[in-house]
């Protein structure tokens, strides 16, 4: 059993020797992928702490970010997996305008496609616009918006806001979470589901994709 006090603590202190050698154990294990992400999560925590009391810098959140998507990387095929049925209905996924974190992105992704789902993945920084046209160009149906500033709150309203404007609203369910979402949030700006579990997530969109 891999000693996942100790990843978390190596990720928020930035040691990738040893957050690699933590990882390679599950990835040869194939199980804990889970408990895995949730322990280096945590050590992403204690890296945000550090940087908001002034012990760390931009340079280490990046170094932290490599890190985190290293691991995940290697993690990726063992999440979610055993519920591949297919569901074959795309969904688009992006994190919206303004907001350049991708990790969390990038794991519920693994997980929308480990569950049979045709993820298209518009990357980072992503305009409303982009993701309206990109809805009707393909005729996608769902929409799972992910963001982790505060101000990724705004941008996901103003992209609830470019459907209405466009006059699609009623055709697309929109997804939101990263950190800042909630309940609130989710009724303020009229999305149509919120979730922090990308697990979660799969639940709400197999409901919405009827299976
Ligand atoms: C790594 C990091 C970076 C890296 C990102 C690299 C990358 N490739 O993503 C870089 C260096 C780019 C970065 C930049 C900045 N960052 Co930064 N960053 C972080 C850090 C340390 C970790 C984020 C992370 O990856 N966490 C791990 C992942 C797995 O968690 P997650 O994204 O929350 O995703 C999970 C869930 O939320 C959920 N989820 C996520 N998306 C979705 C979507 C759906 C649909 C669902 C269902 C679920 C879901 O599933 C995931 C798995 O559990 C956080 C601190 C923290 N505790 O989060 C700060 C943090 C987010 N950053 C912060 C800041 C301030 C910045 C900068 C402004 C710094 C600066 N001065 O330049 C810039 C902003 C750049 C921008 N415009 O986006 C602040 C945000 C403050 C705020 N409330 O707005 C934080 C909180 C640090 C802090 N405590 O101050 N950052």
């Amino acid at each position: 059993m891999a000693d996942l006090a100790k990843l978390k603590e190596a990720m928020g202190d930035l040691e990738e020797d040893i957050v690699v050698e933590i990882v390679d154990e599950v990835a040869a294990a194939g199980a804990g992928a889970q408990e895995a992400v949730d322990a280096l999560s945590a050590g992403m925590d204690i890296v945000g702490d550090r940087f908001s009391a002034g012990e760390y810098f931009v340079s280490d959140l990046i170094y932290a970010g490599e890190i985190m998507t290293d691991a995940i990387q290697k993690l990726s095929s063992l999440l979610a997996s055993g519920d591949a049925a297919s569901v074959s209905t795309k969904i688009i996924l992006a994190t919206v305008k303004d907001d350049l974190h991708d990790i969390g992105k990038n794991i519920v992704k693994a997980f929308f496609e480990a569950a049979g789902f045709e993820v298209v993945d518009l990357g980072i920084d992503v305009a409303p616009e982009k993701i309206v046209a990109t809805a009707k160009e393909q005729g996608i149906k769902i929409v799972a918006l992910t963001g982790v500033l505060t101000l990724a709150l705004d941008s996901m309203k103003a992209t609830v806001e470019a459907f209405e404007a466009a006059g699609i609203r009623d055709d697309v369910n929109i997804l939101i979470g990263g950190n800042p979402v909630s309940a609130e949030s989710c009724a303020a700006m009229k999305a149509d589901a919120w979730a922090h579990s990308p697990a979660d997530s799969v639940k709400i969109c197999k409901d919405w994709a009827g299976k």
